[in-house]
């Protein structure tokens, strides 16, 4: 019977290194030995692969001393392994049951076969679970990848035997397109005759090394569609990347390395010449092209560049588009300046045929090539609330104290609704149209309280003041575990994310525990501004009662009688589409009425993100709904009691003093499958946790014996998290980021 080596390489993956283990531990086809090569991982992984190491007598672990990256790993699995076949398999994927012994059963007569990587996304798996995520991902991923599908000489597909195979001959090159050793069941006689071996001089791109001399000694490969190996796209690409989520520039670097070397080595063959020069052109075309549109980066790696692309055979190049035309040969002229001005025309050209595709695109196209190159309007300071929806938060009070003390600077307001009343006369352009593009182009101040669109470049000139707009319970950014949000995946979100934060020139802390999160979260490297919410000035007001009185007017609220404000937040998981997220209330108005209505009315504030309207008609002069009210600030001073759940609220609400409930009915899905917190909201919450209607009632109706009970509590969480809200919060801001 013949036996497999599976070669595992670890760097810190323990994570996931028990479900990779016990992937193959519980393969249908059981004569296998497990080499883990830790490369120099830290202790908790260290830990995790000692006790695997334990489960079981056929996994062996070798430990390197020092990192040595995958490829030296790679080879050190080899000089231990005995086994007659070798697979390698990576320590953060796993394999399907049958996925060995499908491979074996056809490896008669192969020195390789060959099996299809599925890629999945869930962070930690049930391999059950893991299967229905897969289905979903199948076609965007077989496009991805090697596939055999629409190619008709050369191969033969049987479909009588158990498996789905096919054989590749002359075209077995495409079995190599993804410059990967994974999921192949390669004879190890053929691996020593040939003495296939990993580069270790890179990190990246190490496989080639070993693939070239193997595509070069190869006559046929089989393809078994059905030998299935799960390659999980890793979710944390800011704190723990995977090799392929490194940053470009290094991946760039040493593809080019391992290019130009092999190029070198292998100057008599024609296969193998040929399938390197298609991989450089591709790798070209996807990431190289991508890189260098930053003019910066052309100077860091053009000798590599140039190098390399002497090296392709032209008569390669003779069907690719004109543009990659034109760049290989300016290249191959040695003429750096010359390169420079092509990559500019033809990123000019990208955009101006972007331009034609959408009325943003055009507007887009216009703020980069034009609007961005005028002179910058020193005087010029753009202010945005939540994506242009409101005029509220912290622009809102910055935007009012500086109308007043420098009426000298243009004040432009981006907005979604052009017919939003604004004190002083600023100008107000409609977010996304010709006039916000040509004035956030000039403009030398940008500010806003949540990100700007990503694809919106900053000029250098420009200063970009971030409020934020809230002390962070929820997990944020890089520090969160999966995004189930609409329109987007886990390494998209935190890569924009981290993009973003690193165009805010300041950013706005409410207090020191959010300071220390943000830096984390965001990676946010400049000017924190621990001054305070400048929303928050209003609550310290000095005519405050006043101010109560005269917005209960304003709002048409009883005089008489108390209000509670109730103002939850968004789930991530409950959603219409992109941006607009669903709400179901869990308050039986009917009941709050009957037993509270002599001395209370309920204000209902949804979050901003919520789309759909609360039918409260048969609650006239009891439930009111503020959702659309714009500053959530007026709603605190109106009320005397807040009911919230997880949301930002009640950090800035505690500045009053007043009490807070907690209706936390869904607290153990938000808090451990959602977001995860960073505050301990069942022993540091400033007010009771209730679960349903009836506890919130009880809770309003002893109000006051409760409030005594979280004295203590309240007075701990006030210090730690109000203690900057002076007052003068949007003053400290302007004279920091306007040195005034
Ligand atoms: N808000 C509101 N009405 C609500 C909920 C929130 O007006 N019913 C406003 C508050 O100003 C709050 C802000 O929106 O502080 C943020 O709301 P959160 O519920 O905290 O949620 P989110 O928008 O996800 O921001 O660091 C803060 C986090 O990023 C949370």
């Amino acid at each position: 019977m013949k036996k497999i080596s599976v070669i595992i390489p670890v760097k810190n993956t323990g994570i996931y290194l028990k479900d990779c283990i016990n992937s193959v531990l519980e393969q249908t086809y059981q004569n296998f030995e497990i080499i883990i090569i830790d490369d120099d991982s830290e202790s908790e992984s260290k830990q995790i692969i000692k006790c695997l190491a334990l489960l079981d007598e056929r996994v062996k672990v070798v430990t390197l001393e020092k990192q040595n990256g995958v490829g030296f790993a790679r080879n050190k699995g080899l000089e231990q392994a005995v086994g007659d076949y070798i697979y390698f398999l990576d320590s953060d994927d796993y394999i399907r049951e049958d996925t060995l012994e499908s491979l074996l059963r056809n490896a008669e007569g192969f020195s390789m076969i060959v099996g299809k990587t599925k890629i999945t996304t869930t962070d930690t798996i049930s391999l059950q679970k893991e299967e229905q995520n897969v289905q979903e991902d199948i076609k965007v991923v077989e496009s991805a990848e090697t596939s055999a599908e629409g190619e008709t000489s050369n191969l033969e597909e049987d479909i009588t035997s158990k498996d789905k195979t096919v054989l590749y001959k002359k075209k077995r090159a495409k079995l190599f397109k993804n410059r990967s050793v994974l999921n192949r069941l390669i004879s190890r006689d053929f691996i020593e005759e040939h003495g296939l071996r990993f580069t270790d001089q890179v990190k990246h791109q190490s496989d080639l090394a070993f693939l070239v001399p193997a595509l070069v000694n190869l006559e046929q490969v089989l393809l078994v569609k059905n030998s299935v190996y799960y390659k999980r796209r890793r979710n944390d690409p800011i704190n723990n990347p995977s090799l392929n989520q490194s940053e470009s520039r290094e991946k760039v670097r040493d593809f080019l390395q391992v290019y130009n070397t092999l190029r070198e080595t292998y100057t008599e063959n024609t296969a193998a010449e040929k399938y390197l020069d298609q991989q450089f052109l591709n790798y070209y075309r996807k990431q190289i092209a991508i890189f260098i549109k930053n003019p910066l980066n052309i100077d860091e790696i053009y000798d590599l560049l140039e190098s390399g692309a002497k090296k392709v055979d032209a008569n390669l190049l003779k069907n690719k588009s004109i543009i990659l035309r034109k760049e290989m040969k300016t290249l191959r002229t040695k003429d750096l300046p010359k390169y420079k001005s092509v990559i500019k025309f033809h990123n000019n050209l990208r955009q101006i045929r972007n331009m034609t595709k959408s009325k943003n695109k055009f507007f887009l196209g216009l703020y980069r090539l034009l609007f961005m190159k005028m002179p910058v309007k020193d005087n010029v300071v753009v202010l945005e609330s939540f994506q242009g929806k409101n005029y509220n938060d912290s622009p809102k009070y910055i935007y009012e104290y500086m109308m007043k003390q420098y009426p000298e600077y243009d004040y432009v307001w981006s907005l979604n609704d052009l017919s939003k009343v604004i004190p002083g006369n600023p100008k107000k352009v409609k977010r996304l149209s010709l006039r916000y593009y040509y004035n956030i182009g000039r403009a030398k101040y940008w500010i806003s309280n949540a990100r700007m669109p990503n694809y919106l470049n900053k000029r250098q000139e420009t200063t970009y003041l971030q409020t934020w707009h809230g002390t962070p319970l929820k997990k944020l950014a890089a520090d969160m575990g999966e995004v189930s949000m609409p329109g987007t995946n886990t390494v998209k979100y935190k890569r924009n994310f981290v993009r973003e934060a690193g165009k805010w020139d300041y950013l706005v802390s409410p207090n020191n525990y959010s300071s220390k999160i943000f830096k984390r979260a965001f990676q946010f490297q400049n000017k924190m501004l621990e001054t305070g919410y400048p929303r928050n000035d209003i609550l310290s007001a000095p005519d405050k009662e006043k101010l109560q009185k005269d917005l209960k007017n304003q709002l048409n609220l009883p005089q008489e009688k108390k209000v509670i404000l109730y103002a939850p937040t968004w789930r991530d998981n409950e959603f219409f589409e992109r941006g607009k997220y669903k709400f179901n209330l869990q308050l039986d108005l009917e009941q709050m009425r009957s037993r509270l209505g002599d001395d209370y009315v309920v204000v209902l504030r949804m979050h901003y993100l919520i789309a759909n309207q609360l039918d409260i008609s048969e609650f006239e002069g009891f439930a009111y709904d503020f959702s659309k009210y714009d500053d959530i600030g007026h709603l605190y001073l109106v009320s005397d009691i807040l009911v919230t759940d997880y949301s930002s609220v009640f950090f800035d609400y505690a500045n009053l003093k007043r009490p807070i409930l907690f209706y936390t009915y869904d607290l153990d899905v938000y808090k451990d499958t959602l977001r995860g917190f960073y505050f301990d909201i069942e022993n540091e919450a400033p007010g009771p946790l209730l679960k349903n209607t009836e506890q919130v009632i009880k809770a309003l109706e002893n109000i006051d014996s409760l409030s005594e009970d979280y004295a203590k509590r309240y007075h701990a969480f006030y210090t730690k998290f109000c203690a900057w809200d002076e007052g003068n919060a949007a003053e400290k801001v302007v004279q920091q980021v306007f040195n005034k």
